[in-house]
């Protein structure tokens, strides 16, 4: 039995399938409860950050961007993920740390951490597949496009090429999921991986 509950993270390129592969996961886990969060946001400040991040059309310096998508994160640690864990609920997270380590840190080339108050995953789903497939998925459902989706197609791959170092890095944390697949193809796999896991929270 863990101190703590279950922090279940999601990660990848833009339109890789996290947000329908984290409330899928939600829906599954629904009897336990689970705290399903985004990022950024899901805190106010987090979702007021989120606003001037992705589309007030500002002109931010690559750093202070690095520093905004944490200062929303730790917020929504504050809030919603410590307390959580700390009271054994599963957290179930839509982008968290790694996303920074691989946009900012691999795509922008800034020097990264990992701060030590900001829990660690005890698992971390990564949807890997072609990044413009991906960008085109977004395309065909008709969003908008934020300022991170804006950046070039190099950019997107730098980002997946550090989503693939920071797998190889750690690869008892990472699973990698092939994006390509279909939503219930993924979602099995995903629940797969984690039944061992849960049986430890029972
Ligand atoms: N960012 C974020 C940083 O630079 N640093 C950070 O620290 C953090 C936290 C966030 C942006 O900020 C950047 C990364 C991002 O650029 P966002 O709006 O949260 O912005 O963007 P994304 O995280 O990329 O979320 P998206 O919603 O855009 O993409 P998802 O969640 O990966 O994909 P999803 O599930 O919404 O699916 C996209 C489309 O594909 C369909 C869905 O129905 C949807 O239409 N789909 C599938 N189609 C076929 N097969 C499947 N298996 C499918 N799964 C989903």
């Amino acid at each position: 039995m863990g101190k703590r509950g279950l922090f279940i993270t999601f990660e990848g390129t833009e339109g890789s399938g996290k947000t329908t592969q984290a409330e899928l996961l939600g829906e599954w886990l629904t009897k336990r409860d689970p705290v399903v969060v985004r990022e950024p946001g899901g805190t106010e400040l987090g979702e007021q950050i989120r606003d001037v991040l992705l589309y007030k059309g500002l002109e931010i310096d690559p750093e202070a961007e690095m520093y905004l998508f944490m200062a929303s994160r730790r917020q929504l640690i504050a809030e919603v993920i410590a307390p959580a864990l700390a009271a054994r609920n599963i957290v179930i997270a839509d982008r968290y740390h790694d996303s920074t380590l691989a946009y900012q840190g691999g795509a922008r080339g800034l020097p990264t951490v990992w701060p030590p108050t900001f829990p660690r995953p005890d698992i971390t789903f990564w949807l890997d597949g072609p990044v413009e497939a991906g960008l085109s998925r977004h395309a065909e459902a008709g969003k908008s496009k934020d300022r991170m989706e804006r950046e070039s197609i190099e950019f997107h791959r730098k980002v997946a090429e550090a989503y693939e170092k920071l797998a190889a890095a750690e690869p008892k944390r990472f699973v990698r999921l092939d994006a390509t697949g279909s939503r219930d193809k993924i979602h099995f796999e995903v629940r797969d991986r984690l039944e061992p896991l849960l049986q430890g929270i029972d």
